[in-house]
Parts: structure tokens; C-alpha cells; sequence
């Protein structure tokens, strides 16, 4: 089995400060955040940035900013900006994030329209699918592709990678409690379904993190954790950082018997160059 690689997801488009008052939103703060992550253990930042009001945003300039910044503390940390965004941006506005120096070695690639609560439609087309992997496959990004549910699997194969825009290995995140139910039973479908030789993350949303969590460390999979996807490390009990919620895994993977990946060990896993 692999060593396990943390992913912290430190930030998100739709958690806030009243849900939880350590969301960060200004650069300072995602910096204490990734900090948090990246010193109890995570060698992958999955990255949205806010304006200092909370409002959720791809602009290049800030994306800039906090990655900057991330680097100076968390210096071979693998940055993996969102090119999701928030429910509503255009996908012009969405793709930004993929414009920051240097190019990011990974980002998201969301492979399907899905219900995100209320009246909310996160919306990918086929056509958006394929576009964004086009140009990560132009600009050298290695996309990890979210999916919601077993039909997004289908979906990336049939277009993107079915038109050569996604060549395997194939990296997935199994975003699981958002359209499709989170049991382990779902997981292990999630797992089954994807190509031979693929790598894959899961998370669970909210209470679902923790089961989701323990069955991935033991199915060999890596796992995904932090603000984006969970405000509390038990019920009633809000996180006070991402680290906290990171160096939970890190205890869990230490008695479920599975190392944790350094960022060099995460970069091969992965396929990605090693850091210069
Ligand atoms: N905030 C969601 C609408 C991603 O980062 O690529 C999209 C999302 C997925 O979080
Ligand atoms: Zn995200």
C-alpha cells in the first residue's frame, strides 16, 4: 500500500465564519490555515481564496497572493488550487486560478453538474469538462478530478479522457455526503469504478468525515479533510484548525498501521515532477 497523503481543503467557497470563526478568509488567515495543515502533516493544500469579507473568489491577483505566501511557510507543499470556485462563477472566472506563476502543478478538474443544496446547481457540461482539461493539459496541470457521485466517473471517461485530454493515471476525489449518500458501501463503489492504475483521494462532508476517513486509510486511498468539508472534529465539537483536523488523520493512519507521505513521497505517488 501506498503511504497515505493528506489533503487539506483549509478554506471552500461556502463555509463562514458564523458556522465556524476559524474559516479563514484574508491571506493572513488561509496562510495560518495552510500552515496548520501542512506542519501536522498534510503535503497537499487544496486551495479556494476569499476576498476579506468571506465572499468566495477566482480572481488571479488573489489566488497569486495567498499562494505566495502559502510557499514562504509551507515551501514544498503540492498547492492545488480549486477551479471550481463558487456555485454561479463563469467558467472564464473559474479557470484564473490556473493563470497564477508558477504554473500549478495540480488543480481541480469538477466532472459533472451536481445539487449543492437549496436552489444551488453546481453546473460542469460536458463541454466545460473538456474545455478545462484541455487547457491543464496545455499549461502542464495535473487535474485531480471531483466527483460527486459514480456517473461523474462515467462522465470524465467519455469525454475528456475519451478525447485525450485526460490521460491515465488518473487522480480522483470522491466527494461523498454532497448528492450521494457517504457509507462505506459507497466508497467501495467509488473505488471499484474507477480505471485500473488510477490514484484516489476521498472525503467525507460533515459528520460523514471521519468513517470516510478510517475506510480510505485502510482501502489504500488518500484522504481529504479540512474546513471546505467539516467544521467539527466530533459532534458539537467545532475544529479549532485545519492542523487539528489533519493531525486526527495522521492518529488515525498511525493506528490503523499506514505511514503518511511526505510531500517528495506525495509528488511520486502522484506522478508529478519532483520540486526543483
Ligand atoms: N465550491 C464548489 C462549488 C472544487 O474545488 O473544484 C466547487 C468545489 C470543487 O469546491
Ligand atoms: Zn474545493
Amino acid at each position: 500500500m501506498d503511504k497515505l497523503i493528506i489533503s487539506a481543503c483549509i478554506c471552500g467557497a461556502e463555509v463562514t465564519k458564523e458556522q465556524n470563526p476559524n474559516v479563514p478568509y484574508t491571506v493572513e488567515e488561509i496562510v495560518r490555515e495552510a500552515k496548520s495543515a501542512y506542519d501536522a502533516g498534510a503535503s497537499l493544500i487544496h486551495l479556494h481564496v476569499r476576498w476579506d469579507d468571506g465572499t468566495p473568489t477566482q480572481d488571479k491577483g488573489r489566488f497569486q497572493e495567498c499562494i505566495d505566501a502559502i510557499r514562504k511557510e509551507c515551501p514544498d507543499a503540492i498547492i492545488q488550487p480549486s477551479t471550481g470556485g463558487a456555485v454561479g462563477m463563469t467558467d472564464l472566472e473559474r479557470l484564473q486560478s490556473t493563470e497564477v506563476v508558477p504554473t500549478p502543478e495540480m488543480a481541480t478538474l469538477d466532472c459533472g453538474t451536481c445539487n449543492f443544496g437549496g436552489d444551488e446547481i453546481f453546473v460542469n457540461t460536458d463541454n466545460t469538462i473538456v474545455n478545462f482539461a484541455k487547457i491543464m493539459q496545455e499549461r502542464g496541470i495535473k487535474p485531480e478530478c471531483e466527483v460527486f457521485d459514480k456517473g461523474m466517473i462515467d462522465i470524465a471517461m467519455k469525454t475528456a479522457h475519451k478525447k485525450g485530454f485526460l490521460p491515465k493515471p488518473i487522480h480522483w476525489d470522491f466527494v461523498l455526503g454532497v448528492q450521494m449518500s457517504a457509507t462505506i458501501r459507497d466508497l467501495v463503489y467509488m473505488v471499484e469504478s474507477i480505471p485500473e492504475g488510477s490514484t484516489w483521494t476521498a472525503t467525507g462532508l460533515g459528520k460523514n468525515a471521519w468513517h470516510i476517513a478510517a475506510a480510505t486509510i485502510s482501502l489504500g486511498g488518500h484522504v481529504r479533510v479540512g474546513f471546505e468539508d467539516n467544521l467539527y472534529m466530533e459532534k458539537g465539537v467545532l475544529a479549532e484548525s485545519n492542523g487539528q483536523m489533519v493531525a486526527k488523520v495522521v492518529e488515525l493512519a498511525k493506528l490503523l498501521g499506514r505511514e503518511v507521505a511526505t510531500p517528495a513521497e506525495a509528488r511520486e505517488i502522484l506522478g508529478l515532477a519532483p520540486l526543483k
